[in-house]
């Protein structure tokens, strides 16, 4: 795009999230002049827009925080050992006026282009005020779970009541109170509303197309004993979090399902079930690998449904059967199945009678009209290809991000694309991404480009890319991976793109472990930044 007076940064960071925060912190201290652009009236990103009743996360607050500065995790009270999400967004900006950066992000501001040019080796980025900037590196933060999917169901456009989507949620909140609710989806953020939601409205009708895993959250707020042994001991909760499975400091029991007996298998799952939320998948090294081992985990937790829910057809109804426990994104929430106890709560089965359109009253099932005043959509995002394939960066030769993943995302380790020389992602797709403990994997990934943004400039290099053997051979080897893995056979997730009609049928994050990720991608870079080409030549030795 010709522009003529475009403002000149060494890096933009496009998205003010915990990713984009912590770039720009990290590249301002090593000396880059940074811009961050926003699209959104504040920072914070996932943890801004995603403000429904109940939002939370489903890591522990004390690990789900940044390690970068030992004053701040010393300094920082979570109350709870999950943190909500109002605790989490007023951390993100406690984070940005500590370390002062809000001088450098831009809100209101969304990047509409990112072009690069051969000849100058600069990106050149465009945002929907009109405005240009150039930059040497173009940093992508733009996160996974990031553009709200509304169902392209007809009739939306006739709906005469309040509609929202969980991605999206009103700053000012939504009054429940004496109406008539819908909610359309059944997965993380689904599951978190739905109890909060059938307490609040008058009636609450769930729509629910495929039963998900909901393990109870077990939240309460954080014990001072706990909070001060962490304290003491972080620096080697966050080395053993670098160096583990997920990011985290949950511990995955060493032993295989198999060679325990069957009576110790059930105690097992019963702890598991105690500590709560994600612990499930831990509760055997081969849960996600065997599937026997993985059946007796799923009719375990089938059996908690039935013993909660009061009526057996309901919760029969509740009870997944589709997917492996935990190939979908298990959910965490507080009250879950409880809630279908209540008079006022009904669960519509829409696999069975599929919704036909939304009208100007309702939802209309292929059997029966549902009025209703509110009707919500926890429906799910364009995840981890969304946001970057709509921003459709353009890198050497006019190539077109779009075109180069049109059969699904390619990139090298997660974090860059060949033919995108100095174009970085953060939890990019190939990455641990949605896998880890996301301010882990941000951390890791931050690091790794400011070192590699170090690297050029300390050898007198202009560019980086990724070689477009190295490329195809990192997507190979993702996919090896998830095949060794049940995910191999549980394709009807997001993790696959199968939630998006057309989207290509890819298995997008790396699940070969964030501990391993972490020191590949730093023995590359001590190898001379294997599998990249530093100013057009191939470099680094076999690590
Ligand atoms: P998810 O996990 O993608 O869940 C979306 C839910 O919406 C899921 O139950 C879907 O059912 C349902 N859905 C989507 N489209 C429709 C239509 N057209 N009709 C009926 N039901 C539909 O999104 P979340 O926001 O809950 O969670 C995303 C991630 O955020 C989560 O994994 C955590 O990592 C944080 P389906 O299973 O497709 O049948």
């Amino acid at each position: 795009a010709a522009q003529t007076n475009p403002q000149k940064y060494d890096a933009v960071v496009v998205g003010a999230g915990l990713a984009g925060v912590y770039a720009l912190y990290k590249l301002r201290n090593q000396g880059l002049s940074v811009r961050v652009l926003e699209a959104g009236s504040g920072i914070g990103g996932t943890w801004y827009h995603n403000r429904y009743p109940g939002a939370r996360c489903d890591i522990e607050s004390l690990d789900y925080s940044y390690s970068f500065d030992n004053e701040l995790q010393q300094d920082w009270s979570w109350t709870e050992r999950y943190a909500s999400q109002p605790e989490i967004l007023r951390y993100i900006n406690h984070v940005a006026d500590r370390f002062d950066l809000r001088e450098h992000i831009q809100l209101d501001t969304k990047v509409t282009s990112a072009v690069f040019d051969d000849a100058t080796n600069t990106w050149t980025v465009g945002t929907d005020a009109g405005e240009h900037f150039e930059s040497r590196f173009a940093v992508m933060a733009t996160g996974v779970l990031s553009v709200p999917q509304v169902p392209s169901t007809t009739g939306l456009e006739d709906f005469q009541g309040e509609w929202y989507h969980s991605g999206d949620w009103p700053h000012e909140g939504v009054d429940v109170r004496g109406k008539r609710v819908g909610v359309i989806g059944t997965g993380s953020s689904g599951t978190q509303m739905i109890p909060i939601l059938a307490d609040q409205a008058d009636e609450l009708l769930v729509f629910q197309r495929t039963p998900n895993f909901c393990m109870p959250a077990q939240n309460y707020p954080i014990r001072p004993e706990v909070e001060q042994e962490w304290k003491a001991t972080y620096p080697e909760r966050r080395a053993f979090a670098r160096q583990s499975g997920f990011g985290h400091n949950q511990v995955t029991n060493p032993k295989s399902g198999k060679e325990v007996s069957a009576a110790e298998r059930l105690a097992e799952l019963e702890n598991r079930w105690d500590l709560g939320g994600l612990y499930m998948m831990r509760a055997f090294k081969d849960i996600l690998v065997d599937k026997e081992v993985n059946d007796e985990a799923s009719e375990f937790v089938r059996g908690k449904i039935r013993s909660i829910v009061a009526d057996p057809q309901t919760a029969e109804a509740l009870s997944p059967r589709h997917l492996p426990i935990g190939t979908k994104r298990l959910c965490s929430g507080t009250g879950y199945y409880e809630t279908f106890n209540r008079e006022n709560v009904t669960l519509v089965n829409v696999r069975e009678s599929p919704i036909d359109r939304i009208t100007a009253t309702g939802v209309r099932t292929a059997d029966a009209d549902y009025d209703v005043d509110v009707l919500v959509f926890a429906t799910g995002f364009d995840a981890m290809t969304g946001a970057l394939n709509r921003l459709n960066p353009v890198g050497r030769d006019g190539r077109q991000l779009r075109d180069h993943w049109a059969a699904g995302p390619q990139t090298y380790l997660g974090l860059t694309v060949s033919g995108f020389p100095n174009m970085f992602i953060i939890a990019g797709p190939g990455s641990p991404s949605v896998f880890s403990n996301m301010v882990t994997s941000i951390e890791q990934h931050v690091e790794w480009i400011a070192d590699a943004i170090a690297h050029l400039d300390g050898n007198g290099f202009d560019t980086i890319e990724a070689s477009p053997e190295a490329e195809a051979e990192w997507v190979r080897h993702v996919n090896e991976v998830a095949n060794k893995t049940l995910y191999r056979d549980s394709k009807a997730t997001w993790f696959y793109g199968a939630n998006i009609p057309g989207k290509p049928v890819v298995f997008m994050p790396y699940v070969g472990g964030v501990g391993n990720y972490w020191n590949r991608i730093t023995a590359l870079a001590q190898a001379g930044y294997t599998g990249f080409l530093l100013d057009g030549r191939e470099s680094g030795s076999e690590p």
